[in-house]
């Protein structure tokens, strides 16, 4: 029997932070593809659009005008998923007791983050010190609103890229701050609380000791944060931002390390556009600590990214059949997606 080969042969991986499977299927990356081949998009925008919607000095659907902003701009989104009115309902929150027909109201509100007056740059184009007023602006906005008796929850996100549903090509993120932890942080924080306990560290803790002795998953590193590609990634080029010490939330940085992390966005976010030399689309987000007034130091807070594109700018990984029916898959391993990832230059490709 020939012996097992993390390159060669199908095997599943096991996600410790949200107890799930994936599986790797390393061999078919040598097959054909005539599917799908999504449009490049168009990336000549001018630096101020008077048609958008965030550009500074503009009109929004709603009517309000945006102001003249110099770097970061939040604003309650006009057209919020999430609505801070309070309903009357029974007893704990649900309003209908059927436990086949449950339904339990949402209170919450959603802000729209504008990461630059410049409608013509995204993270990768931007320099540290204008990253960092984002993080500075992430900061706050996790501060105030969780400070909320109703909120518990805070998601801070962004959606790059048309081919993420993304509306607007002006470098902007979004944040919904709710009652409830909604289900993927929930996970989370289960599988954290389960190994804090029983180890008496966080588990990215462990998990990171262990991943800088090997390397092979490392995309960059600097003094007080990790890229790196997990063990366990779904999307083809994933990566998870991770910060060396264990902190709950992203307030709990000094101010050394919002600067780190500020650099480490700035760098992950320059090599995957220039692996296709393209404005690398994805969808990431920061997982943190609820705020819900607990101390949570089972918590380490991380910023995942999952990128949609597979093997040029033009042809993404698709979810669907067995990743709907039964679990995620990849072809390509997360080894061979960091070594892609380190190889190329960290000067972004439109310099
Ligand atoms: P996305 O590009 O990720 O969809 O985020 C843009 C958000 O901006 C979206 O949620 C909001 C949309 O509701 N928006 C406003 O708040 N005001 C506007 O004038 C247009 C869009």
């Amino acid at each position: 029997m020939t012996a097992f080969s993390f390159d060669e042969h199908p095997h599943r991986r096991y996600n410790p932070l949200t107890d799930s499977w994936v599986l790797v299927s390393p061999h078919r990356t040598k097959r054909p593809w005539q599917g799908q081949v999504e449009k490049n998009a168009a990336d000549n925008r001018p630096t101020y659009d008077p048609t958008c919607y965030l550009c500074p000095t503009n009109k929004r659907a709603n009517g309000d005008t945006n102001p003249d902003y110099a770097d970061v701009y939040a604003f309650d989104n006009d057209f919020a998923a999430l609505l801070v009115d309070e309903v009357a309902h029974t007893e704990g929150g649900n309003v209908s007791p059927n436990a086949l027909f449950q339904v339990k109201h949402e209170r919450g509100l959603s802000r729209v983050i504008c990461f630059s007056p410049r409608h013509d740059v995204t993270l990768p184009e931007m320099t540290t010190e204008q990253i960092r007023k984002v993080v500075d602006l992430w900061c706050a906005e996790y501060a105030t609103l969780g400070a909320k008796d109703f909120i518990n929850y805070v998601q801070i996100f962004e959606n790059k890229g048309a081919i993420m549903g993304c509306s607007n090509p002006h470098p902007h993120g979004q944040i919904w701050a709710q009652a409830s932890i909604p289900d993927e942080p929930f996970k989370k924080q289960q599988a954290q609380i389960r190994y804090f306990e029983q180890n008496g560290r966080t588990l990215l803790s462990d998990y990171l000791t262990a991943e800088l002795e090997k390397e092979e998953r490392i995309v960059i590193k600097n003094e007080h944060f990790v890229a790196l590609v997990p063990f366990w990634a779904v999307w083809p080029f994933e990566a998870m931002i991770v910060p060396l010490r264990a902190m709950a939330r992203i307030t709990d940085m000094t101010d050394a390390e919002k600067t780190a992390y500020a650099n480490v966005l700035r760098q992950l976010t320059i090599r995957y556009d220039n692996l296709f030399e393209t404005s690398f689309p994805y969808s990431a987000g920061i997982h943190q600590a609820p705020t819900d007034g607990k101390e949570h130091t089972a918590w380490h807070w991380h910023h995942s990214f999952y990128p949609p594109l597979l093997r040029s700018a033009t042809v993404k990984k698709f979810m669907v059949g067995y990743e709907m029916l039964a679990n995620p898959q990849r072809d390509i391993t997360p080894e061979q997606a960091a070594r892609r990832l380190r190889e190329v230059t960290g000067e972004h490709y439109k310099r």
